[in-house]
């Protein structure tokens, strides 16, 4: 399985990605190709008809199956004699057995042999509708079939980041199932609510899915944006165009009396920020070319909104959500997120007509990117929100062109924006961010408002607590109850019924600061220039139904791949790495109510720290490949899955300490900013560091934070909500953070026992920091017992830092030194040292060795008595004992697959010398040292007498990083490759 999973990093064989060990695997699949092409040879090609489709022929068939390969290929098609669910298009069979049969999945199609035959009759490529054998079988889930035809675009609808979107909900629908005969025109040409659905098998899956989410597309573009402004600021060549900008500007200015007046006060230190926000964005990008639809209601949604027209609307109701609307038809009562049924009646009402229009991803980045380039050309003091909406420092920008009223250099820029984006937009301004923000609501649509000085006072009492950013009806409710004869609307109320006390009485020491301040108008943040996100994740769970591990794995690149595309954007690369998986409830059914849905789940999570700060998508395949299968679940029942790189670091510049974000504590909202316990440690953790004393290093903890944290510690501390950072989530649009707060106040549960065992890591670990801290005065003030006990407990801390804990053992004074026959075999220092080349082992190293044995870390043994899944957990143990490479296990299998690498390889290609190494390293961790210097040994001699000299720099290099790691688990030993 591991064999297979590190072959599947190969795309390209040889030269690029895989190479070698990938190119071993396809071995087999080309050995078809050549079949291909000699039959092609063999046969002339007669046509193309089958092009891009492959077959895979099953049990009895007319003409039979080797008749059908030909046909095949010389028609421009492939045949495949394994079943690969990738690879193969059509399962071709006239006659399954029953069993098979059974075993059909909703997206299997059976296909009788006939239509290959009439295709070519007609030669054309015939729908396979007619030609589908057990349909009611393989359709009674209410499925639709995938047409390979239309591969691209397929109309998958879902969300990432675990924020269930009910857009996909009616897929539910009966009426789809039986309307199996028209499917494929009413996909296209009907109605978008018909939607061909796949499921995370599929190879294109991942891409479809994120190029349909509309909150991947808002949060990723949020990221982007961040790093783009934080980029620019870098350039120069900017700076030098901002200066021509402005002194353009400064020319053609016309002032009026209102600019002469405006004075900013210096000494005051008087800021002027800006918020500036696109009306109705999606709408607008939407009907850029066709202002003239802009007065009647628009609504941008996946579906075109036909079905409720019918007679029957209830029955049709459509949980299609809308992303945006227009302001015409906000009038109606119509909101972002609304469901198309219910804005279609609120239409209705009023005599109206609701136009649908499709997403337009390309305008919107297009659009997005000429709004912030206007800004940008005019100021570098920009803190990006989201792909429509940013903040501005005015205040050096109005000081350079003084004399000048801020909102006479908005309404320039904002006519700028129109022009060049064709789509109307709105500010706000006012001595701080908050006020500026709300001011934009004040100013919409296609407006500007400034709460000018003095006036702040009044303009914050009269705003509603749930326009407060980051504020939503669970908080209200809570304030709600305290005062149940009110109704609580205003920041007005907010100030008179509650003091600081109260507030943080009822919402906690944090949030009930937060709403105090915000109710009165105060925001002490600036912007926050530098982007510093906490962790970069993927989260799928949707779509997820694997058979098998092999399945998953293939998934697990795809994810990978998507979690190293985020880290690049966000030029980040990170040392630890989480995955967490969501497994069916055993009470839960096989198919949950929302369709391709994850229904009720039990979740875990693990971790990992990595060697050294990564963004490499192969990395992070086999570390989480590792990671899950320390896991134990059944394939099948996995409906989720989520990757997560924290312990974040820049990849363009140094982060020079966090206080920009230090000073961002009006909306640092506390769900949100948790602290990742170490769920489990892994065989590769601590090569480089141990983990314990880099997060000390980082940020050292004192006793009553981490003993806080332990308290603390819930279900959801296992979470990191998609890619959204706090900040991003802050700004998200209310519906779509409301929903993810939902999701985030009732994650599921990860076992109690696992519970127990983070507390008393945390708590453990927080002794050992603790103690490295304590004063030696406070120390000589403590009773003897609890002097011995620091003195003990430090003492083992210097041992541990020394010789950190690795593949869940941890080496521990023997007891009886003196003793020193080694019987252990499983230990790699004691199968070294009754091996011939023990005596190179110096003898220092030797005797401090020898002061050691292994032992299990406790915490790390979770067995877990229920096997409920006995083939995939034997298999699974087994593949932890024996660390494989390419599938190879046995000395003589990897050694004849280095001699056909080396012997075939001028060079060796980069992805397996890190495939070897990680190999290696694996063996050390299950210490079977002995395999590695042997392995070692051979491929060194194997270089020598073939003479690769290319080789020897870069194997070099994979030498002494397995030395390194063997030195740092056998007390700086070094084993001897002379
Ligand atoms: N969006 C979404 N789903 C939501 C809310 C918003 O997909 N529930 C998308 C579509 C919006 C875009 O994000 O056009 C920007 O969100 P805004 O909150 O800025 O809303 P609009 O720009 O649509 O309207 P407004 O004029 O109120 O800013
Ligand atoms: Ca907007
Ligand atoms: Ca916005």
């Amino acid at each position: 399985m591991a064999g297979r999973a590190a072959g599947q990093r190969g795309d390209n064989g040889w030269g690029e990605w895989g190479g070698y060990m990938a190119a071993k695997k396809r071995k087999l699949e080309e050995q078809f190709d050549k079949d291909c092409m000699n039959n092609v040879q063999q046969h002339e090609r007669k046509s193309n008809i089958f092009h891009g489709i492959s077959i895979f022929v099953d049990g009895h068939t007319e003409p039979p199956a080797d008749e059908l390969k030909k046909l095949m290929m010389e028609h421009g098609g492939a045949y495949h004699a394994y079943y690969s669910k990738d690879k193969v298009t059509y399962f071709i069979s006239n006659n399954l057995p029953y069993a098979k049969i059974r075993k059909l999945k909703p997206n299997d199609k059976v296909v009788n042999s006939q239509w290959i035959i009439d295709c070519i009759k007609q030669n054309k490529l015939l729908s396979t509708h007619d030609y589908e054998m057990y349909k009611d079988k393989t359709k009674s889930r209410g499925q639709t079939e995938l047409n390979f035809k239309r591969m691209e675009p397929m109309k998958l609808i879902t969300s990432d980041f675990n924020v269930p979107n009910s857009d996909d909900e009616e897929n539910n629908s009966l009426e789809k199932t039986s309307s199996s005969s028209s499917e494929t025109e009413e996909i296209q040409d009907e109605d978008d609510d018909h939607l061909s659905v796949l499921d995370a098998k599929h190879p294109k899956f991942l891409e479809t899915f994120l190029k349909r989410s509309r909150l991947h597309y808002l949060s990723s573009t949020a990221v982007a944006k961040k790093v783009y402004v934080q980029d620019l600021r870098q350039k120069t060549e900017h700076r030098l165009l901002i200066d021509k900008r402005r002194e353009e500007l400064k020319n053609k200015l016309q002032r009026t009396e209102r600019d002469y007046l405006f004075k900013l006060n210096d000494e005051k230190k008087d800021k002027i920020y800006m918020h500036i926000d696109m009306d109705c964005f999606f709408v607008s990008v939407a009907t850029r070319n066709q202002p003239e639809l802009r007065d009647q209601p628009i609504a941008i949604t996946h579906s075109k909104g036909n079905k409720s027209t019918t007679s029957n609307e209830h029955q049709f109701f459509s949980r299609s959500e809308i992303s945006s609307c227009n302001y015409a038809a906000r009038q109606y009562g119509i909101r972002n997120g609304m469901y198309l049924g219910k804005a279609q009646e609120l239409c209705r009402n009023h005599q109206a007509k609701l136009l649908c229009l499709p997403y337009d991803y390309e305008g919107f980045h297009i659009i997005s990117d000429l709004f912030y380039n206007t800004v940008l050309n005019y100021t570098l003091d920009v803190e990006a929100v989201s792909c429509d909406e940013m903040y501005v420092d005015l205040t050096e920008l109005i000081i350079y062109l003084k004399p000048l009223h801020p909102l006479t250099f908005v309404s320039l820029l904002r006519e700028e924006i129109q022009l060049n984006t064709k789509c109307p937009c709105s500010a706000g301004l006012a001595s701080n961010m908050l006020l500026a923000r709300l001011a934009t609501r004040q100013a919409k649509p296609n407006g500007q408002y400034y709460v000018e000085k003095g006036y702040e006072q009044e303009f914050i009492s009269k705003q509603k607590i749930l326009d407060l950013p980051g504020i939503g009806l669970s908080l209200l409710d809570k304030l709600q109850q305290n005062y149940s004869h009110h109704t609580i609307e205003t920041c007005k109320q907010v100030q008179n019924l509650f003091s600081l006390e109260q507030l943080k009485t009822i919402l906690g020491k944090k949030q009930g600061q937060t709403i105090y301040d915000m109710s009165r108008g105060i925001d002490m943040r600036t912007l926050s220039k530098d982007y510093l996100p906490k962790s970069i994740s993927i989260d799928v769970n949707y779509g997820i139904r694997f058979q098998t591990f092999d399945e998953l794995t293939l998934f697990i690149k795809q994810l990978s791949l998507e979690l190293h595309k985020r880290l690049k954007q966000a030029e980040q690369k990170g040392k630890q790495l989480t995955v967490k998986i969501r497994v069916r409830s055993s009470d839960a059914p096989i198919e949950p109510e929302k369709f391709m849905g994850c229904g009720k789940t039990d979740d875990s999570s693990r971790l990992i720290n990595l060697h050294s700060y990564i963004d490499d998508p192969t990395i992070i395949e086999l570390e989480t490949i590792k990671l899950l299968k320390q896991f134990h679940f059944i394939v099948a029942d996995l409906r989720g899955i989520g990757l997560s790189i924290t312990q974040l670091q820049s990849t363009t510049k140094n982060i020079h300490g966090k206080d920009t974000n230090g000073t961002r504590t009006l909306f640092e909202c506390n769900q949100f900013r948790v602290s990742k316990p170490v769920i489990s440690t892994d065989n590769n953790q601590n090569i480089d560091q141990p983990s314990e004393s880099s997060v000390t290093r980082k940020r050292p903890i004192q006793q009553e934070q981490t003993t806080a944290i332990a308290r603390k510690l819930t279900r959801h501390d296992c979470y990191t909500p998609g890619q959204i950072d706090p900040e991003v989530m802050n700004e998200l649009p209310t519906q779509i953070r409301q929903e993810l707060e939902e999701y985030l106040k009732n994650p599921p549960s990860l076992p109690e026992s696992n519970l127990d065992l983070d507390r008393n890591e945390i708590v453990e670990k927080s002794f050992t920091q603790v103690i490295d801290h304590i004063d030696e005065s406070v120390l000589n003030e403590l009773p003897p017992e609890m002097r011995h006990e620091i003195a003990m407990a430090k003492k083992l801390r210097t041992i541990e830092s020394k010789y950190p804990p690795i593949g869940g053992k941890r080496l521990v004074p023997i007891t009886n030194p003196s003793n020193p026959t080694i019987k252990d075999k499983s230990n790699a220092f004691n199968v070294l040292m009754n091996s011939p080349q023990k005596q190179t082992i110096t003898k220092k190293t030797l005797n401090s060795i020898k002061k050691w044995r292994t032992e299990t870390i406790l915490h790390e043994e979770r067995n877990d008595p229920i096997v409920r899944n006995e083939q995939y957990v034997n298999q699974s143990e087994k593949l932890k004992q024996q660390p494989n490479i390419a599938g190879c296990t046995s000395l003589n299998d990897v050694k004849l697959m280095l001699r056909e690498w080396i012997e075939t390889s001028d060079e060796p290609n980069q992805i397996d010398l890190d495939l070897f190494q990680n190999y290696l390293i694996d063996l050390l961790n299950f210490y079977n040292a002995e395999m590695v210097h042997q392995l070692l040994i051979y491929s060194l001699l194997q270089i020598k007498t073939l003479t690769k000299i290319n080789w020897n720099e870069k194997f070099q290099i994979l030498i002494n990083t397995v030395q390194k790691h063997f030195g740092q688990m056998y007390g700086g030993a070094t084993m001897d490759l002379s």
